[in-house]
């Protein structure tokens, strides 16, 4: 398996808004980051992925782009973003953005254009289909903000493809005068040095020529046959890396919603000169009678089938990314761990053990890092995400589903749980801005900020700090090969990696009970790399608290 600098990193995760706002205006910004490049370098972390930062909307907060080679007004300038980089590269980070092309923000000139007139040079730069009537789109795909996937516009009498807001048209692919000025833009990027691409939603770009009706699985019609892993997906992304990809040393991440085991060795096979990697969703698309909109928690022992099949099936011939949240999902000590006062800390340590430990790439979203938690909302005026407004209006407000049933889950699953500010220090805000954030600072902030883990030795920050320290000491957490124990387990996750005649034990109690361990004969008198708790593991049996983990080494 050939070893490259991007299968060797650690990535963090960067949603510019919430990150660190420098001029008071309660928005983050780009100096904003270029000031806390110093508290990134000392984390240890390689890559920084920043989610959008182009001129947009903001209708889904820089996911909807107007033009692709200027900087949001309210991230600040090119000049901004110039510095941003350079100062980057002198600590030897790398910036990778985040390229959306799967759609552009209706404010875009090429969307301006299109729907000026069904002749328009631009016409075909987006997706328009005739209705069955004015009234009747002209099929009952949903949009994944709520609605029909297709928005009428009066002008040319016609209907416009939009898998998400209707304030983002999607690009047809199929027309190769898209693709040029999406290969064009990319080119430019690449030549202001930038390190590499995260591709929102790629498996979306190629749709299917027909378009019928989907199987209605909720209010609307699913998409997802015809719009997902599309006919001409790998084409477009083999002819990316061709005109662009090929010609410099980057790392790329496919966003790849439905992706498969088997298709990941498509878009990012070793040899498919396609992508590096790809994020799959398995493990973070637990749906429940309202889609996605569930407070119910996947069983471990499901959660460890989907990450072992995603270890072994692309083990030699794939790469894995490996996360547990980001912008789009509530926060993982939340969700997968336990935020609760007592037990916050070492399932927050337990979850980054379980992660940081399985092959792939790592991903660390802004604030993980220090165990911040989901946000105690208290009415739907607390949201800020067009998926989370539009989806509490459509199911309650203007739905059949009351309040006290739909509000558990909601606020579980919201996105803004991601997005509140990072917490920086026990200050006004969280020391995050001098003004009033676009949206409100988790209060939990006063406990949780990097200025207290920074200074306690025993910190989940810390914690974070000596996974990543080991990555770099130990090439059998990068390149060791992966095999699952004890499957059955409802409390632990356990598994070994072996690189020649290494290898590592890993054991990760998931539980809020003391569980027993009984340790493999060839582990008895290994040394431990690293626990979240003051135990020794040189006994058969041994006792595991609440949450605990532990990596052997022999
Ligand atoms: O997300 C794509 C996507 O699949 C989302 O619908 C996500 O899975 C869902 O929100 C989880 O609840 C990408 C971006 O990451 C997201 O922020 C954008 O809103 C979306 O594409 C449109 O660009
Ligand atoms: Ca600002």
């Amino acid at each position: 398996m050939n070893r490259t600098w991007w299968k060797e990193a650690v990535i963090y995760q960067i949603y510019p808004r919430s990150f660190m706002d420098s001029n008071g205006d309660g928005i983050g910004d780009l100096r904003g980051i270029t000031s806390r490049l110093d508290y990134l370098k000392y984390l240890g972390i390689d890559v920084i992925w920043l989610s959008p930062v182009y001129q947009s909307p903001n209708d889904d907060n820089g996911y909807d782009i107007s033009d692709y080679q200027a900087i949001m007004d309210e991230f600040g300038t090119m000049e901004d973003f110039d510095e941003l980089l350079t100062q980057a590269h002198d600590r030897n980070i790398r910036i990778v953005m985040d390229l959306v092309v799967n759609h552009t923000s209706d404010e875009h000139k090429w969307f301006m254009e299109s729907r000026q007139s069904r002749e328009n040079e631009y016409r075909d730069y987006y997706i328009w289909r005739e209705g069955k009537d004015a009234q009747t789109p002209p099929n009952n795909w949903g949009s994944c903000f709520s609605g029909s996937a297709w928005q009428y516009d009066e002008d040319t009498n016609m209907y416009y493809l939009h898998l998400f807001s209707k304030k983002q048209p999607d690009l047809n692919w199929d027309n190769e005068k898209v693709r040029k000025e999406v290969f064009d833009m990319m080119t430019w990027w690449c030549d202001k040095g930038i390190d590499g691409f995260r591709m929102d939603v790629i498996s979306m770009i190629s749709k299917t020529e027909e378009m019928p009706d989907g199987e209605v699985t909720d209010l609307y019609g699913d998409f997802g046959p015809y719009c997902v892993n599309g006919p001409n997906v790998h084409k477009y992304l083999k002819e990316m890396n061709e005109k662009v990809l090929s010609k410099y040393d980057l790392m790329t991440v496919g966003e790849t919603p439905g992706v498969t085991t088997e298709l990941a060795r498509q878009y990012a096979g070793e040899d498919a000169q396609e992508l590096n990697m790809v994020f799959q969703f398995e493990h973070v698309d637990e749906n429940g009678k309202y889609g996605k909109w569930t407070n119910e928690r996947m069983p471990l022992t499901r959660l460890k089938k989907i990450l072992s099949r995603w270890q072994m099936d692309l083990y030699g011939k794939a790469w894995n990314s490996l996360f547990w949240d980001n912008h789009d999902q509530p926060r993982a000590v939340s969700r997968f761990g336990n935020d609760s006062p007592e037990y916050r800390e070492a399932s927050a340590k337990m979850l980054a053990t379980c992660l940081h430990m399985l092959q792939g790439t790592p991903y660390i979203y802004q604030g993980e890092e220090l165990g911040m938690t989901n946000y105690p909302f208290k009415s739907p005026d607390d949201f800020r995400d067009i998926e989370s407004i539009n989806a509490y209006r459509e199911w309650c407000t203007d739905g059949s589903i009351p309040h006290e049933e739909f509000w558990p889950c909601i606020i579980f699953r919201s996105r803004d749980n991601a997005r509140t500010p990072v917490q920086w220090e026990n200050t006004a805000q969280a020391g995050f801005t001098t003004g009033t954030p676009w949206i409100a600072v988790n209060p939990n902030y006063t406990e949780i900020n990097a200025e207290a883990e920074t200074k306690n030795p025993d910190s989940v920050f810390h914690y974070y700090k000596k996974l990543i320290a080991l990555r770099k000491q130990h090439p059998i957490m990068v390149y060791g090969k992966y095999e699952p124990l004890l499957e059955d387990s409802e409390e632990l996750f356990v598994y070994t990696r072996t690189l020649e005649s290494e290898k590592l034990l890993v054991v990760c109690s998931f539980s809020d009970k003391e569980t027993t361990f009984i340790l493999p004969e060839e582990f008895v008198g290994a040394s431990c790399l690293i626990s979240n708790m003051k135990n020794t593991y040189d006994g058969k049996n041994i006792t595991l608290k609440p949450y605990e983990a532990f990596v052997l080494h022999k």
